[in-house]
């Protein structure tokens, strides 16, 4: 079944997104997310100028010998935008196998290990009142797993708060990035204040998770680790930045907060120490910004081995392409955790209609062959890129901080 055609496909239904759509000689398609948040041009120029051309005439059923081909052929390896690209080919390639047999891509990872994927929403205020405010809304509309973001008292931006009324979207655009003040002692002294406050009106059941978004250095998120146990979060995300993976260490010597990593990683070798060592309990790489699903099942199999359980990035930057690949997987590998779901804007929805559907704080891949994702390119066509970036955080002082 050889590959006739690949194209790339930039457009912005309320934020930017960049997809990849392959064509094989039966007429099949099939469809990749590329997008790389406040970078996408670089991963649309490297697909369509280097990869493209290496794709057509290749056979689209040789999805394993492709990703190799493309992730050793190239001799420099790794980095965002190069895992990105391959993902988005891999994607592609699981969705026309899909659509070749005729099978939802879940069933050609062995089949489902639960009956449906347990998500958490993202639940954000300005101030402690319109977090729990939030909270219940989310809780209301079902889901049983929450991430709450609170902006620290006399801090303005702070990262992960949506605005009110707004769809929550953490790249800006037109201008040049939003830099925002980062104060770590008072968050430090705010955040357990805040879980104290949620699970007093939200009692014991419902899952709390929170989002550090790399702020801290170790011996701070170990303290705030130990400052958040007696509110039993299901996790604290992203507490440090992972370059040093030893870092988790210390924060593992000193507290049981569960801890989840993962969204920035392009690859095993990202996390491998933090899984074998047993020094986080989820790992959050994703389908679109580690190398696929090809790649992200060889990482989840590793995770198994060693108790570490899934928790996939499911932000609105990663497309309903990722969204529906993301499923797929959640359902089908046996150490599965939870996966997030940001939900996208109904512009979004419309570009990109998708079989996937939420129920109970629960979502379903659907049973159409393939990811079950198609795009609408007339519609695309009528949202034109717009450049975006994420915000810069720096100290009081001025420093530009790490996150
Ligand atoms: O900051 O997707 O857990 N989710 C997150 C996200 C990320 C954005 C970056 O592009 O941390 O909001
Ligand atoms: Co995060």
């Amino acid at each position: 079944m050889k590959i006739t055609d690949a194209k790339v496909i930039v457009c912005s239904p309320g934020r930017n997104f960049v997809t990849l759509k392959i064509v094989t000689e039966d007429g099949l398609t099939g469809l990749g997310d590329a997008t790389l948040n406040g970078r996408e041009l670089a991963v649309a120029s490297y697909l369509s100028e280097h990869i493209v051309p290496l794709l057509v005439g290749r056979d689209a059923r040789r999805i394993e010998d492709t990703w190799h081909y493309l992730y050793k052929g190239v001799y420099w390896r790794k980095g965002a935008v190069t895992m990105t690209g391959i993902a988005a080919v891999d994607m592609a390639l699981w969705d026309i196998a899909g659509k070749a047999a005729n099978k939802p891509v879940y069933q050609l990872f062995g089949g489902a290990s639960r009956d449906d994927v347990l998500v958490y929403s993202h639940a954000s205020g300005a101030t402690l009142e319109q977090t729990v405010t939030a909270v219940a809304e989310h809780a209301r509309a079902g889901y049983r797993a929450i991430r709450a973001q609170c902006a620290v008292p006399g801090h303005q931006h702070s990262y992960g708060v949506g605005k009110p009324g707004r769809h929550y979207e953490p790249a800006e655009r037109g201008g040049l990035p939003l830099e925002s003040t980062w104060s770590t002692e008072p968050y430090l002294q705010f955040a357990p204040v805040l879980f104290d406050r949620l699970r007093r009106e939200f009692g014991p059941e419902i899952q709390l998770l929170h989002d550090v978004h790399h702020r801290l250095r170790p011996i701070e998120a170990a303290r705030l680790g130990k400052s958040l146990e007696p509110y039993h979060l299901f996790w604290m995300e992203d507490p440090v930045p992972a370059e040093l993976q030893e870092g988790f260490r210390t924060i593992r010597q000193h507290t049981t907060t569960p801890i989840a990593v993962g969204e920035v990683f392009d690859s095993i070798y990202d996390g491998y120490h933090l899984i074998q060592e047993q020094l986080i309990d989820y790992i959050r790489a994703s389908v679109v910004h580690a190398g696929g699903l090809t790649h992200l099942r060889k990482i989840a199999t590793l995770a198994e081995l060693y108790h570490v359980r899934t928790g996939c990035h499911g932000a609105s930057d990663l497309s309903p392409v990722t969204m529906a690949a993301a499923l797929h997987f959640d359902l089908s590998v046996h150490n599965f955790g939870i996966q997030e779901h940001m939900g996208h804007t109904r512009e979004t929805d419309l570009v990109f209609p998708h079989a996937y559907t939420f129920r109970e704080g629960t979502m379903y891949p659907g049973d159409r062959p393939g990811l079950g994702v198609d795009l609408d390119e007339t519609l695309a066509a009528s949202y034109p890129y717009q450049r975006a970036y994420l915000p810069v955080a720096r100290l009081e002082d001025g420093t530009i901080h790490s996150w």
